[in-house]
């Protein structure tokens, strides 16, 4: 039996014909066909710059309906596709090309000098570009391959994609999904969620994480639905787009700009049938917000890189606010004691493991990391606190790793860290997340000078320019005398975190 996902995705593909797959607010319009024949070109392509079964594909390009067919022609090559934040810079892109040693890395092409230079230091071979207007090099040379229209023949642990998520030591670990991992949650959430051909889903999310790409890009392409690309979550449009559209997923920012918008009303949301919302906690206030302004329950579920999809709130029945809801079919929890690792009676608090065909095989090329948060038993250590309530609906209530999440994205603080403290004026430092009305929670950097120096805010976001992501940098730096440390002398950030509790309300 051949587990390549992509053929059970060629299946459905060829069933929907000419019916739209992805299409663009500038008239761009690939139906299934064109996806089937394309993504051959480019894995024709792919075969020709040398790129073999197992090896990676790393890519970071800015959102076009063509990434997602480079996406599938690795698939159907038996590649691994490997998508890069758009907001990396040059620095962080170079660890992940040397820890992965990709075959190729896909950049926009106005990075190609840095791209070069940074392929000609880590060892990779080959660099070519793809364009938000299906401009670059790649294009052109898929226009001109041979078509590679045979699909990989993989077995159950052959690896689909690798998806970098940030480490609390501060070194990200490359997560390793399987065809199997992907193939399964997407079948899952498309029975679990009412997917139909008749659905559009207005894609404002970004392609390069587990929610714009695997949620919402396998799941249309398990169904034979379609999408409207968007570049980016833009409220004007979103509103614009209601009216032709059916499902739209976000994360909670995207919800507390529409419920802050006076347009939002049962009538701008009428064809709508179903908003998800996931990758940071949504409000209940957001959530009943939103429900009494349009009538609609959004439909909130749980997931990680590491895992895809795991428990969701029902599409029929009560979807409460303030929580993830149940284990999506095939997918197991338990939520233990963090010093004995026994389960909790229900309505105690306690780690949250999962255990499923959701789950990932490990990180790449760090066994030890592996092993301890993925257990013999099959459960993996999601590093989120929970507790299940008397009608068997979770709610994540806390992180047990020192976690910020920033509008959907996470932002290790130890990353950020390491920055700050190689600066001469700097002796200490801390970063936290604060409540922030937009983002969820706003990245804050409590600094401690070295006696005698000065050093302001300004100079400190200035080092940050340019080593970090944009959504990594702190919205605020305050100084302190000295952070507080408990006995042990550990940095009690939830003392920081209440002291600097009002920054952004
Ligand atoms: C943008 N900025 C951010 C930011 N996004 N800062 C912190 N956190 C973010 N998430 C910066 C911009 O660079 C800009 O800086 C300033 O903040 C204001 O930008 P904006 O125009 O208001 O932001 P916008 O472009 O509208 O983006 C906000 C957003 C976007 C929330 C729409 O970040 C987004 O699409 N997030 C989705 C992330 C995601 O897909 N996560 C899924 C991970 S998968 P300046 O200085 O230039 O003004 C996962 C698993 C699971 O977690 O369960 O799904
Ligand atoms: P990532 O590593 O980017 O995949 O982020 C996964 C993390 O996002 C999880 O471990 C949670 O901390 C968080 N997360 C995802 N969905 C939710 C949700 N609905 N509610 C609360 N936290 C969430």
């Amino acid at each position: 039996m051949n587990h390549n996902l992509f053929a059970t995705f060629a299946e459905r593909m060829q069933a929907r014909g000419d019916a739209d797959f992805i299409t663009t607010r500038e008239g761009r319009r690939y139906a299934y066909t064109d996806a089937l024949t394309e993504s051959a070109r480019l894995a024709g392509a792919l075969a020709e710059l040398g790129v073999a079964q197992g090896d990676r594909v790393a890519v970071q390009v800015d959102k076009s309906p063509e990434a997602i067919l480079l996406y599938l022609a690795c698939l159907r090559s038996g590649a691994v596709y490997l998508p890069l934040n758009t907001g990396y810079t040059g620095e962080e892109i170079r660890y992940f090309l040397s820890d992965a040693e990709p075959a190729l890395f896909v950049c926009r092409p106005a990075d190609i000098a840095q791209a070069r230079q940074l392929a000609d230091d880590t060892g990779c071979p080959a660099v070519e570009t793809l364009g938000a207007a299906a401009d670059g090099s790649l294009m052109e040379k898929a226009a001109s391959a041979t078509p590679r229209e045979e699909i990989a023949t993989l077995g159950e642990r052959d690896l689909a994609a690798i998806l970098y998520t940030s480490g609390t030591t501060g070194r990200s670990k490359g997560a390793m999904l399987t065809h199997r991992n992907l193939g399964s949650n997407a079948e899952t959430l498309r029975q679990a969620w009412h997917f139909s051909a008749a659905d559009r889903l207005i894609h404002a999310l970004p392609i390069f994480h587990t929610h714009g790409l695997f949620v919402a890009c396998n799941v249309t392409l398990m169904t034979g639905s379609s999408m409207l690309f968007l570049p980016k979550f833009d409220a004007d449009v979103v509103f614009e787009e209601m009216p032709h559209g059916s499902v739209l997923m976000g994360v909670p920012t995207f919800y507390t700009r529409l419920v802050q918008d006076p347009r939002l009303s049962p009538e701008a949301t009428a064809n709508m049938r179903l908003f998800v919302s996931g990758s940071a906690p949504l409000t209940a206030e957001t959530h009943q917000a939103f429900e009494a302004k349009t009538g609609h329950a959004i439909l909130e579920r749980y997931g990680m890189t590491e895992t895809n999809m795991n428990l969701s709130n029902p599409y029929e029945g009560e979807r409460r606010a303030g929580t993830v809801g149940m284990p999506l079919p095939g997918v197991e929890y338990r939520i233990t004691d963090r010093e004995t690792g026994d389960e909790v009676p229900q309505g105690e608090i306690g780690m949250l493991q999962i255990r499923g065909p959701n789950v990932f095989i490990g990180y790449w090329r760090m066994p030890e990391k592996t092993r301890e948060e993925l257990l013999e038993d099959g459960f993996f250590i999601t590093g989120d606190l929970a507790l299940v309530d008397e009608r068997g609906y979770v709610h994540i209530v806390g992180r047990d790793k020192d976690l910020v999440i920033s509008g959907g994205y996470n932002v290790y603080p130890k990353e950020v860290e390491q920055l700050l403290d190689e600066l001469d004026e700097v002796q200490e430092s801390a970063v936290i997340g604060l409540p922030h009305p937009d983002f969820g929670e706003g990245v804050t950097a409590v600094v401690v000078r070295q006696p005698g120096v000065s050093l302001d805010e300004t100079e400190v976001l200035a080092h940050l320019d340019g080593r970090l992501a944009k959504y990594k940098q702190p919205k605020r730096v305050f100084f302190v005398d000295s952070l507080p440390r408990n006995t042990m002398g550990k940095v009690q950030k939830n003392e920081l975190r209440r002291q600097f509790d009002a920054t952004y309300r």
